[in-house]
């Protein structure tokens, strides 16, 4: 069921209870801004998610609000996740879902990495 993402920030969201260490993960990645987990339900042969470090419901929500040493340190993570995937060449893909017709289901923002295999062209 996606979200309103216009919501005020919910600290029990599922990835706000990962962040915390309160459900398990399959980890990739962790620094000072970012976690990076293997989806659970993936949808290519590589399907990682990155979360950044705060309470963030949105690429809105962490755009407009974020300092900028997090929205840089989670830029930097996303990119180092990928590369050390050795998803480089042959090359990925990143998507985030934002509110109800973005589809986005979990109210903490997650960027999606795909590859692994060739995704074909956007549907939409
Ligand atoms: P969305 O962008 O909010 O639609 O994506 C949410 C993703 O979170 C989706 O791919 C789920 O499979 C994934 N996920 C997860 O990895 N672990 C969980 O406990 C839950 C969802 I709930």
């Amino acid at each position: 069921m996606p979200i309103d993402a216009t919501l005020p920030y919910d600290d029990q969201n599922v990835f706000a209870k990962i962040l915390r260490g309160e459900i398990p993960l399959k980890k990739v990645y962790e620094d000072a801004f970012a976690l990076a987990f293997h989806d659970i339900a993936p949808q290519a042969p590589v399907h990682v998610l990155v979360i950044p470090k705060g309470s963030y419901v949105s690429w809105d929500d962490f755009s407009a609000h974020a300092p900028a040493e997090l929205i840089a340190g989670f830029v930097r993570a996303v990119g180092k996740v990928a590369r050390d995937l050795g998803l480089v060449e042959p090359g990925y893909r990143l998507l985030a879902n934002l509110g109800g017709h973005g589809g986005q289901e979990v109210p903490h923002l997650h960027v999606h990495l795909f590859g692994g295999a060739p995704l074909g062209p956007m549907l939409v």
